[in-house]
């Protein structure tokens, strides 16, 4: 059986395009493939959090692997920071990686532009995720568009390393969806909706209630021609908006544009809002009813200690690859 792994940053709660991007077809995997979900906390403080928001973005994303419908009988879940293999293993995939190659990354340029003080973890931290990912044997990396780099890096490293020192590492493959892969802000159509955007408005939260969804999506930019058609270059916005729609209702792009065809942005954006909301009720639901529940903590417990089983024995190989420590007797 192939092993998937996926992480997920606790940064804040998480949008709509997390869930279409990716949280979606972690649900679909867990039943054919050996799949790893994390919490990846220590990413997270690769800028500044709070330390109590922190905790609750933790605990609140687990809650929503949870409700989204990952099964901890099927997949393992786990946060980051409780399985020491992956800073350990993220030190050393760090000497295998090149200043020049990391400051090539789009999420570094992106985080760090216009920054007076930024942190060396921005910089550093693709080799992290690269551990991650190579300590579990992964196949098959499943995430957005926005982190393509970031895997054809991993690859690189793993190569590196297995030529340089042994050949321990497996290449993963990197998994992006067909539609849904860059679900975009919905006030700015060139910009990725994103968790840590200071401006609400410019995403959908998994746990935004109903008026606040209908609101935000009445609001959401379009363009002036009128027209609900699919085309990125020239209409982005609206675009956006049906790409959405497509994946909340299952209803081809194709067939959205046929129904709507002569009916004004109004129609659309109420008919919108309603299948958006249908689609995060009953993940809210069951959410609510984990993040009151024991049984989260008892979950993570047993995720930490399959995943360290695991992870520590790759961590045992590499130190042995690199000549660190002393030769186990
Ligand atoms: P932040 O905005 O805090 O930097 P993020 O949302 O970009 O965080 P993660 O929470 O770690 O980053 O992303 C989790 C997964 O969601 C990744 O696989 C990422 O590719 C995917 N993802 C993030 N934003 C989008 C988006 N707008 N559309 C589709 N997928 C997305
Ligand atoms: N870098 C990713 C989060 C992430 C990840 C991973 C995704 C950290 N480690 C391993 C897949 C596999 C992001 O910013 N979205």
């Amino acid at each position: 059986m192939k092993t998937v792994f996926s992480g997920i940053q606790p940064s804040g709660t998480l949008t709509l395009g997390n869930y279409l991007g990716a949280m979606k077809h972690f649900v679909d995997m867990q039943d054919e493939y050996h799949c790893y979900f994390c919490i990846v906390d220590q990413h997270a403080i690769t800028v500044p959090q709070d330390r109590i928001k922190l905790r609750e973005n933790i605990k609140s994303l687990a809650a929503l692997y949870l409700a989204v419908g990952i099964d901890n009988q099927k997949a393992t879940l786990f946060i980051q920071s409780e399985v020491p293999a992956h800073a350990q293993l993220g030190w050393m995939l760090q000497c295998v990686s090149y200043i020049g190659e990391l400051e090539r990354m789009t999420q570094f340029k992106d985080k760090s532009e216009g920054k007076e003080a930024v942190s060396a973890s921005l910089l550093t931290y693709p080799p992290l995720m690269a551990a991650d990912i190579l300590l579990y044997k992964t196949d098959i990396v499943p995430v957005g568009e926005d982190q393509k780099q970031h895997l054809e890096l991993t690859r690189d490293l793993a190569e590196r390393f297995n030529k340089k020192y042994n050949d321990i590492f497996t290449i993963p493959e990197v998994k992006i969806p067909k539609v849904g892969a860059r679900i975009m802000s919905l006030n700015d159509p060139s910009k990725k909706m994103s968790k840590s955007n200071p401006n609400p408005k410019s995403y959908i939260s998994m746990l935004d209630d109903e008026g606040t969804i209908r609101k935000k999506i009445k609001s959401a930019v379009t363009d002036t021609d009128g027209e609900i058609r699919f085309n990125r270059e020239e209409k982005p916005a609206v675009s956006n908006l049906l790409s959405i729609y497509s994946l909340c209702s299952g209803i081809a792009i194709s067939d959205l544009e046929e129904q709507y065809k002569g009916k004004g942005y109004g129609d659309f954006k109420s008919d919108l809002a309603e299948v958006v909301v249908k689609t995060l009720q009953p993940i809210q639901e069951r959410y609510y009813q984990l993040i009151e529940s024991t049984e989260l903590d008892d979950i993570l417990d047993k995720g930490a200690e399959n995943a360290h089983k695991v992870a520590s024995k790759m961590v045992e190989k590499a130190e042995r690859a690199m000549g660190l420590g002393r030769k186990k007797r």
